[in-house]
């Protein structure tokens, strides 16, 4: 860690700084010296990422009251941060694609005019970092040097980011050593907003987690920057994951030729030891992280996980679609991850962990709903108060979170940080559909494929949503996380499929969530899964049958292996019912979300859209 005075790195200037990075390190340099003159820290602190200034930033932490050195004999090396209630969660409404044009964002992003934005931003950032330290924080998304790697550089004023980010890419002086006279580089700033040196000069007391009620998560996808201001929680604050590695690497993507995508990856050994590799999209809140650590119920199968959230895919000199886990760590959600629904999770986080806005035991040990059959009959529930079973509210928040490094997963390959990546064999999209959606289908082609992804959904199941049982579309499971118009996202799809020709993946579609008629879920889910990918396996090697239907291939008559499961005959009809009509009416909704896209939807994908209404009328 090298500290220098805020004052040499300060320009004098009376004049508001403009804030302006460029390639190379000379413009680091110079965007590092900019913001430090707009936001006037005590300090400016550049990250190595040693084990000895994560230990220091750690302690420091621990004794300012910002987080819990949790107990070491229970929970070696590990931390729990207590967020500020209204700091909990990504803020989407609160954040913004600044493109050219509002076209450019497309109707599912908000918008904003990238001069108005900067100029709002700069006002917010004026002073917001005095009376702390900034850190400088160089990071890698993807090995260091590798082909497909990128370098990155986020500016914050929160240690508990930078350890964190230390957690989550490979972080510190190797990333900064990649970038050369003329590289380039993703500048990423943060502030929490809430300065301790008030206008008059009056040093105010620190809170432990600091933030401020306006939040503003900005992108500029022109000019590959984030500005993050006033959160300090995951996706708004570790600007790596979601900000660059979605919405902004989504954007470099499009240009360069490759997809960033929110896609969880995991390499399936058969038990004939053939091995293929599976890129997978769904929903937040879909069970990402328990299908890339399953622990498979079939015998002689092995899953290993190459990453949980984050894909980036790139057609590679052989032809074939390359990808790469761009994390080193995960940022999992903490509630309903227990020793039945995700065991690796579990041993994952024994030690060396962050937890945040989890329960604490009285033994200094971590609890969230889920963690176990039975609550312990005390807790200090996430506001740090006392909690029994009885109590009115749950003891974790329920986007309580770990932060912990990958190489920790038990299940974790041996190939999950490899340089070129893994060849991908399939791609799967999911979504939590009640109805409908079958529990898999297969795609035609890649065409088709992308008409799949481009309709992941889920029904609306709580009136907040909006109308229960009206469908959430969330295509590519990237509404949140494109920097770019959706539709134009498709056509870049389409264009990679163009590419890659007979060497494309294939492609197939889940859904782990369909219910019988009297609400009870028909597919146990979790380690059975692996049932779906054995048939997924045994397309791939032309070993299994497919029935075509309307919506795609389903398992031929006793293709899927179902031994040993408690599913009668009734159930699976159920499965993989396709009723014309219930589908006519949600091809009518589908219709109304392309629309909204208007003439940005390619062609080819709309002519998918009355295939499918054409093949439903001969159906029914
Ligand atoms: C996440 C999300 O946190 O998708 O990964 O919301
Ligand atoms: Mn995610």
């Amino acid at each position: 860690m090298s500290i220098v005075d805020a004052d040499t790195a300060a320009h004098a200037a009376s004049a508001r700084p403009v804030v302006a990075p460029g390639p190379g390190l000379e413009a680091l340099h110079r965007w590092v010296g900019q913001v430090a003159s707009l936001t006037e820290p005590d300090q400016v602190v550049w990250c190595s990422g040693s084990d000895a200034e994560n230990r220091r930033l750690l302690d420091e932490m621990v004794a300012s009251g910002s987080i819990v050195a949790l107990d070491s004999g229970l929970r070696p090396a590990s931390y729990l941060a207590r967020s500020d209630p209204a700091d909990v969660a990504r803020v989407e409404d609160r954040t913004f694609i600044c493109s050219a044009t509002e076209q450019d964002a497309g109707p599912t992003n908000n918008w904003r005019d990238p001069s108005a934005m900067r100029e709002e931003l700069t006002t917010r950032f004026e002073g917001s970092m005095r009376g702390r330290t900034m850190y400088v924080v160089p990071f890698s998304m993807g090995p260091v040097g590798g082909a497909i790697s990128q370098v990155g550089v986020q500016v914050t004023d929160s240690p508990y980011v930078v350890v964190s980010t230390r957690i989550m890419t490979r972080m510190g002086a190797d990333a900064l050593a990649q970038i050369g006279p003329d590289s380039v580089w993703v500048p990423a700033l943060h502030t929490v907003g809430m300065p301790l040196v008030t206008g008059a000069d009056t040093r105010i007391e620190d809170v432990p987690w600091p933030s401020n009620a306006t939040k503003v998560i900005a992108h500029f996808p022109e000019t590959r920057e984030i500005w993050s201001y006033g959160s300090g929680y995951g996706g708004n604050a570790l600007l790596a994951k979601k900000c660059f590695a979605l919405r902004i690497a989504s954007a470099m993507a499009r240009e360069d030729g490759w997809l960033a995508e929110h896609m969880l990856l995991i390499r399936v050994t058969t038990p004939a030891g053939k091995v293929l590799h599976v890129a997978a999209a769904f929903p937040s809140a879909c069970g990402k992280t328990n299908f890339a650590m399953m622990t498979p119920t079939l015998p002689g199968w092995k899953v290993e996980t190459i990453g949980d959230d984050i894909a980036w895919l790139r057609p590679g000199a052989d032809g074939r679609l390359w990808a790469i886990n761009p994390e080193a760590g995960f940022f999992g959600v903490a509630p309903g991850t227990g020793p039945d629904t995700n065991p690796a999770a579990m041993t994952t986080v024994r030690s060396n962990t962050v937890f945040t806005n989890v329960a604490m035991t009285l033994d200094g040990d971590v609890w969230w709903e889920g963690a176990s059959d039975e609550p312990p009959a005390h807790l200090i529930d996430w506001r740090g108060q006392p909690w029994t079973p009885d109590s009115a509210t749950p003891a974790a928040h329920p986007n309580a979170r770990f932060t912990v490094a990958a190489d920790q997963c038990p299940t974790i390959s041996d190939d999950w940080d490899s340089p070129d990546g893994v060849p991908i064999d399939a791609i799967v999209f999911g979504g939590r559909r009640a109805t409908n959606v079958p529990l898999v289908a297969e795609a035609e082609d890649w065409e088709h494929g992308v008409f799949f992804g481009s309709t992941i959904s889920s029904e609306q199941t709580a009136a907040a949503e909006g109308p229960v049982g009206e469908l959430r579309l969330d295509p590519f499971a990237m509404q949140p996380f494109c920097g770019y118009n959706m539709a134009d996202h498709w056509a870049h799809w389409l264009e990679i499929g163009d590419r890659l020709g007979s060497k494309a993946p294939r492609v197939f579609r889940v859904n782990w969530f369909r219910k019988s008629s009297d609400g009870r879920y028909l597919w146990p889910g979790f380690g059975e899964n692996v049932r779906v990918l054995e048939w997924i396996a045994a397309r791939l090697d032309g070993d299994a049958d497919v029935r075509w239907s309307p919506v795609g291939g389903l398992p031929g008559v006793g293709e899927l292996d179902l031994t040993g499961l408690d599913l009668d005959g009734f159930a699976l009809d159920q499965l993989f019912a396709v009723d014309p009509a219930a589908w006519s009416a949600e091809a009518e909704q589908l219709r109304a979300h392309y629309d909204r896209f208007g003439d940005r939807v390619p062609a080819r994908l709309r002519a998918r859209l009355d295939q499918l209404v054409r093949r439903l009328e001969d159906a029914a």
